[in-house]
């Protein structure tokens, strides 16, 4: 598999980049490869029409993919990760039946709504509210920045089913079908990078769901939260797994270009201050993809593996940042122009260290961890 995913980026996806970022459109013929190829089920089980990868496959398609532009990753991704995995891990059978197969061919993309304008890194404090009538819910409210929601078909909402309890304890996960009265999904956002991966708004007017709609079924309300942070555990180990493919890309943008420009008469390779950043960037990588697949050992084996996820989020993300920085300035002037790639890899790695948990919300989720463990 990898083979044909590294022949189909470096073929297929690398010479469509630019095309990507000034239409900010993922061409339709290319996501109809994708799904022909069964991209979009390559994490859901066998039985439901996937390929089942474990999580350490999962990883290495993902770096793979990270080695081209975002945007194509991120049309079949949220099926992959945060898009499925809520039904994977603790939807019913039904649910299964219903959603998996047709996520596993990309009839049906998918997207995760959490976030809202008032809630962001304070991911308990969400409004939208799901207000219980007979064995309905009406669900109203607003989710922002919603990754692939203009195309998706079925969404995972994260909704108050007690206005009580402020926190975590009153939130329901939902799964919302496109189409259902009620749904609004807003114009796509104009971002600094990653264009042509859409994220938009959502919003729920008198939005009438069954009961059966949570996910795991009724007797999941109020467990919203944990399903959401357990979903977002493998999806920050996908992010570090990104962050390491995006890496990757920029240490060899960085290194061919080194070897070629010459200044004082001799490739700039030759000097030991550019020989520096690259070194830096080279170990900046591999402890970024040591940690991430450490990560990704102990999510597989079921371990609880939120510090080494937020660790490793944090760590590869920011590292991310820093051969970023160091491949625009080994480039000079030409890094700072859009005639070479890292211009736009440069800004594709910024959001990286926002989405899924900022930098700095993985450093509360690691302190809070580690204190817990020296106070016992
Ligand atoms: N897996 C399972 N359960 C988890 C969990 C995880 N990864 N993280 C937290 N929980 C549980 C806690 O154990 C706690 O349960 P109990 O009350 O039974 O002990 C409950 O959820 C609440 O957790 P906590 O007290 O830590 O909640 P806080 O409100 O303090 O916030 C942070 C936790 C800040 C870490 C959380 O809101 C967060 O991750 N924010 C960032 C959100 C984010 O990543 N957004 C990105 C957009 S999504 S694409």
């Amino acid at each position: 598999m990898l083979n044909t995913v590294d022949r189909f980026i470096k073929k297929r996806l690398t010479p469509l980049e630019q095309k990507v970022e000034e239409e900010d459109e993922v061409p339709d013929d290319v996501i109809a490869e994708m799904r022909e190829m069964g991209l979009f089920g390559l994490t859901i089980p066998q039985e439901y029409g996937g390929f089942e990868l474990d999580l350490m496959q999962e990883m290495k398609v993902q770096m793979a993919f990270s080695e081209t532009s975002p945007a194509f990753r991120l049309v079949f991704w949220p099926n992959v990760g945060i898009g499925s995995r809520g039904i994977v891990m603790f939807g019913t059978e039904e649910q299964k039946r219903r959603y998996l197969p047709r996520m596993a061919t990309g009839e049906l993309p998918t997207s995760f709504c959490l976030t809202e304008p008032g809630t962001g890194s304070d991911a308990a404090s969400i409004t939208t509210s799901a207000r219980r009538d007979g064995d309905h819910y009406v669900i109203n409210g607003a989710k922002r920045f919603i990754t692939n929601a203009t195309r998706a078909g079925v969404l995972t909402v994260m909704a108050r089913t007690d206005p009580s309890e402020k926190g975590p304890k009153g939130i329901t996960a939902f799964i919302i079908e496109r189409g259902t009265l009620g749904l609004i999904v807003g114009k796509k956002e104009k971002k600094m990078g990653q264009r042509g991966s859409p994220i938009c708004d959502v919003t729920f007017e008198n939005l009438r769901i069954p009961a059966e709609n949570i996910v795991g079924g009724p007797q999941n309300e109020g467990k919203g939260f944990k399903i959401a942070m357990s979903v977002l555990d493998g999806g920050r180990v996908s992010v570090a797994a990104s962050a390491v493919g995006m890496a990757k890309r920029l240490i060899d943008e960085a290194a061919r270009y080194a070897l070629q420009r010459v200044q004082f008469g001799e490739p700039i390779a030759n000097f030991q201050l550019i020989q520096a950043m690259l070194a830096d960037s080279e170990t900046d990588y591999l402890a970024s993809h040591a940690l991430t697949m450490r990560a990704a050992e102990a999510l597989e084996r079921g371990e609880d593996a939120r510090t080494l996820a937020a660790a490793a989020k944090y760590f590869s993300s920011e590292a991310l940042g820093r051969i970023a920085d160091r491949a625009v300035q080994i480039h000079g002037g030409s890094g700072y122009v859009a005639d070479y790639p890292v211009e736009r890899l440069y800004r594709d790695a910024r959001g990286v260290r926002i989405y899924e948990g900022t930098s700095q919300i993985l450093q509360l989720v690691i302190a809070r961890a580690m204190l817990k463990r020296y106070e016992n």
